[in-house]
């Protein structure tokens, strides 16, 4: 599986840094942005995939790890930089997990919320790959 990081162009300051998010610096057309917060470190969010979403997630605030399934091979990918993003493209199966304290997952989305959009079970989400 090839993993897509991005590494948003930032302007460095001994007052403190800004990183800077275009649609020329993602893949898709942004068209919804939210964020999860508040979260307990025992949770686990995620567990689907996307017929057609598209999204880019950030550790704007502390870390978190991302578990990524294709069907055939996993990877893990730790997030911990404001500056640098992870693509996860549709048809692929998510497991958001190790949260630490203060940690803000934003998400940039190429579609609007559709709930039909989702895989919730991985036996269908396997069968959906064959
Ligand atoms: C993803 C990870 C990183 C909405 O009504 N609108 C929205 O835009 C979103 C994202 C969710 N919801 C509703 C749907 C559920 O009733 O909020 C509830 C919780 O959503 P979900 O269980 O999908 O939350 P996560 O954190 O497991 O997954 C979300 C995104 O859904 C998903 O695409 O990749 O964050």
């Amino acid at each position: 599986m090839n993993v897509v990081m991005i590494n948003f162009p930032k302007i460095e300051n001994i007052l403190g840094n800004i990183a800077v998010i275009e649609n020329e610096t993602i893949r898709f057309e942004i068209k919804r942005v939210y964020y999860l917060y508040d979260i307990p470190s025992s949770s686990i969010r995620g567990g689907h995939s996307h017929k057609k979403l598209q999204q880019v997630l950030i550790a704007i605030s502390g870390s978190f790890d991302v578990v990524l399934k294709d069907g055939k091979t996993e990877k893990k990918v730790t997030l911990n930089k404001p500056d640098i993003g992870l693509l996860i493209e549709n048809n692929i199966w998510r497991e958001l997990e190790n949260f630490s304290s203060g940690a803000v997952c934003l998400v940039l989305a190429s579609e609007v919320y559709d709930e039909n959009d989702y895989l919730r079970n991985y036996n269908e989400f396997l069968k959906s790959k064959k």
